[in-house]
């Protein structure tokens, strides 16, 4: 075990295809539904450093240079996957967690995701325990449902599982990266605003108020299965189907939900129109878009063409910024040089 050694790992958000939202355990965040997702490459990343150490009373956590307040009702809600680990080392000490996103939180890109796959991963190391990805990923879903996918490099799935503990609702890796190269994320941001309902809340807004939602059940562990078959064949039309009619479902219940929650904009909805307009004219679907709790737009599409899709995106007034991502590897750590602590001090590094 790494005793008073700090402990620093790179982790990165993933893009669900099929979309987790709602939950048949809010404690341990079960979902409704299976979902999808495609891990991207570090362009988006999370760098995470930890410290167990005797010289803290309680544990620290730092985000983006900014400490958090840990007895926080969210925050406390989050570190609940630092707390089994812990439990699981018998480890005692407290811990110093300093971490940074390269990409602005609450913004609908995935940013808890990012984190608590990179907080799990990361303490799981400091802590010298040897979990499996698959162990891992159930610890992280205990501090956020999406963040159980990005413990896997490539296309993951997240078994909804079916039994009351959530012994079996895990996330596997379905293909690696070098599997299927020429997939390609394109993250458009369109704001950097924080959205106003986190997913946090609005899963359960959705399950409780919705009537679509039902349907949505009814529909999605089937398209599960279908995009999966379409990865597998490397079939992009149908996958790029499927990618944007369950983003548009997903939306529809949320739009469904009492009261509304409404995360598309006008320059959302351009993307959609943009995009459909592409396929039409290339006479295939050659684009997919799909969103998350935010309007920023990711669109995705294959390296031949990406060019095109750029040039249409271009001409939205309000695109701020257009990232190209590629399929990523998962978690791993860093050398010491990467570290985020100033053990010293017990603070975050400056620089
Ligand atoms: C997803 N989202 O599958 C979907 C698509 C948002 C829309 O997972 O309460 O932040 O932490 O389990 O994981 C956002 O939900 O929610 C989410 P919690 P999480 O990526």
């Amino acid at each position: 075990m790494n005793m008073d050694e700090t402990v620093t790992a790179i982790g990165t958000p993933n893009i669900a295809f099929i979309k987790y939202w709602g939950k048949r355990n809010e404690k341990l965040n079960l979902p409704s539904n299976s979902s999808v997702s495609m891990t991207v490459d570090e362009q988006l990343n999370t760098k995470t450093s930890i410290l167990f150490t005797d010289r803290l009373s309680a544990d620290r956590v730092y985000i983006n240079g900014e400490m958090q307040d840990v007895h926080g009702a969210e925050m406390m809600e989050r570190l609940v996957s630092l707390e089994i680990l812990r439990r699981l080392a018998g480890e005692k000490r407290k811990a110093l967690v300093v971490s940074e996103n390269s990409f602005p939180a609450g913004s609908g890109l995935a940013s808890s995701a990012s984190g608590l796959a990179t907080l799990t991963y990361t303490a799981a190391k400091a802590l010298g325990l040897k979990l499996t990805p698959r162990e891992m990923s159930m610890i992280a879903r205990r501090g956020s449902g999406s963040a159980c996918r990005s413990l896997f490099g490539g296309i993951v799935k997240w078994r909804k599982g079916v039994r009351e503990d959530g012994s079996d609702s895990y996330a596997e890796q379905v293909v690696r990266p070098n599997y299927w190269p020429e997939l390609i994320d394109i993250v458009v941001v369109l704001t950097r605003a924080r959205k106003k309902v986190s997913s946090h809340v609005g899963h359960g807004l959705t399950t409780k108020t919705s009537v679509l939602y039902k349907s949505r059940l009814a529909y999605v562990e089937n398209a599960v299965a279908r995009l999966i078959a379409a990865v597998k064949e490397r079939n992009f039309e149908t996958l790029g189907e499927l990618i944007m009619r369950d983003s548009n479902n997903m939306h529809a219940t949320m739009l469904d939900t009492w009261p509304p929650l409404l995360y598309l904009n006008d320059s959302s909805k351009e993307v959609i129109y943009r995009v459909h307009e592409l396929n039409e004219s290339e006479g295939k679907i050659v684009a997919a878009y799909t969103f998350d709790a935010g309007a920023n737009a990711q669109v995705i599409t294959l390296k031949r063409n990406v060019g095109k899709v750029t040039r249409l995106l271009g001409g939205i007034e309000s695109v701020n910024d257009v990232i190209k991502l590629k399929m990523g590897n998962g978690p791993r750590v860093l050398g010491e040089s990467d570290s985020l602590i100033d053990e010293r001090t017990l603070r975050p590094r400056s620089g």
